[in-house]
């Protein structure tokens, strides 16, 4: 059974990315065979500095390193260096729809946000993402909640090329974690903790410093009133902290609440913000150290790169076999 997910490399990752993605990637490593990409090609749908984008996709990297992605069992690569990804993208987008891509929501979002370059790019991103999962006939696709969407029109998709073409692709499932499917951000509790977002005071990125992330968890916003209660209608932005709280920890809900019955917000902020501290001190400290030896890491890309590489040439063979394509 096959596992494949992707993050881009657009600078910060947070710790909704980490619960979302990460660290459901680093429980399947044991269970399935795990492909780990660093989706530079998705980034430019949103223009990137040449330079800080190179710079972002190998420290990417060794944040996956850092987390615990292991490379004996793992491939880990660049989705740019398996020209394979474009090359069925774009034999997808002959049987995609324009309708179905305008109704895709983070299209429709990212368009709001970046009303002066909706690219081409942008519009067909979750092709590209559809061609990155069945090149390499994946079973499963851990992603946060977000992302399922694509994941859904991936699998029309897949059905749409077998029926025309004759059974090729495997229909992949999307896998999301309940408890971190969408983690909100801290100056606002309705919408999900993004990368983009305007403020840094939204996210708490994996590398923020002790200092930082004191001050962010300070100001995050609350609720009216002062008790520390699970309720997610009516105190979303607390419910989310308990959220944090509970991933950081591994600590039930019920059991934080009754940690910090009869205590206030501050006490409650200040706990958290020391466990969060607590939680990425040995990420961070061994990302510090991988970033000493980049070598290392360049070798487990250029591996990576071959194991991808094997599986997506014989998958796009049989494709352009199937379509007739010399
Ligand atoms: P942006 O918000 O700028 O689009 P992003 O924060 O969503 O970026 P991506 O690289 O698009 O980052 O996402 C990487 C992975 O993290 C995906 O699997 C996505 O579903 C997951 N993810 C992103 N944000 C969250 C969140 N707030 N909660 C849980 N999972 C998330
Ligand atoms: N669109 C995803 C990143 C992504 C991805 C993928 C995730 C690109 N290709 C394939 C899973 C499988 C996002 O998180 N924004």
């Amino acid at each position: 059974m096959r596992a494949f997910s992707g993050i881009q490399p657009t600078g910060i990752i947070h710790i909704g990315n980490y619960f979302g993605a990460i660290k459901q990637w680093i429980d399947l490593q044991q269970k399935f065979e795990c492909f780990f990409c660093i989706v530079n090609q998705h980034a430019i749908t949103i223009p990137q500095n040449p330079k800080a984008l190179k710079k972002n996709t190998i420290d990417l990297a060794t944040l996956y390193l850092a987390c615990g992605l292991n490379p004996e069992i793992s491939t880990i690569f660049i989705q740019s260096e398996i020209k394979q990804h474009t090359e069925l993208t774009w034999i997808l987008n002959t049987i995609t729809k324009i309708s179905e891509l305008e109704r895709m929501t983070q299209f429709k979002e990212k368009a709001k946000q970046h009303r002066k370059n909706v690219n081409v790019g942008l519009f067909d991103y979750p092709v590209l993402m559809a061609a990155d999962i069945l090149l390499y006939k994946t079973d499963v696709v851990p992603v946060g909640e977000d992302q399922k969407q694509h994941v859904e029109i991936t699998r029309t998709l897949a059905r749409r090329f077998n029926k025309i073409y004759g059974q090729t692709f495997k229909i992949p499932e999307v896998l999301i974690k309940k408890e971190s499917a969408r983690i909100m951000g801290l100056d606002n509790p309705f919408k999900k903790m993004s990368k983009s977002a305007k403020s840094p005071l939204n996210y708490i990125a994996l590398d923020d410093s002790p200092e930082l992330i004191f001050e962010k968890i300070q100001k995050a916003v609350t609720d009216s009133g002062k008790e520390i209660v699970y309720n997610p209608q009516k105190k979303p932005a607390i419910a989310n902290l308990l959220t944090i709280f509970s991933l950081i920890t591994g600590k039930s809900i019920k059991e934080i609440e009754k940690e910090f019955q009869g205590k206030g917000y501050s006490e409650f902020k200040q706990k958290l913000a020391y466990e969060i501290i607590e939680f990425l001190s040995p990420i961070q400290a061994k990302k510090r150290d991988l970033q000493k030896n980049e070598k290392y890491v360049f070798q487990v890309l250029e591996i990576g790169k071959e194991k991808a590489k094997i599986i997506a040439k014989e998958t796009m063979n049989r494709v352009n076999e199937k379509i007739g394509l010399i």
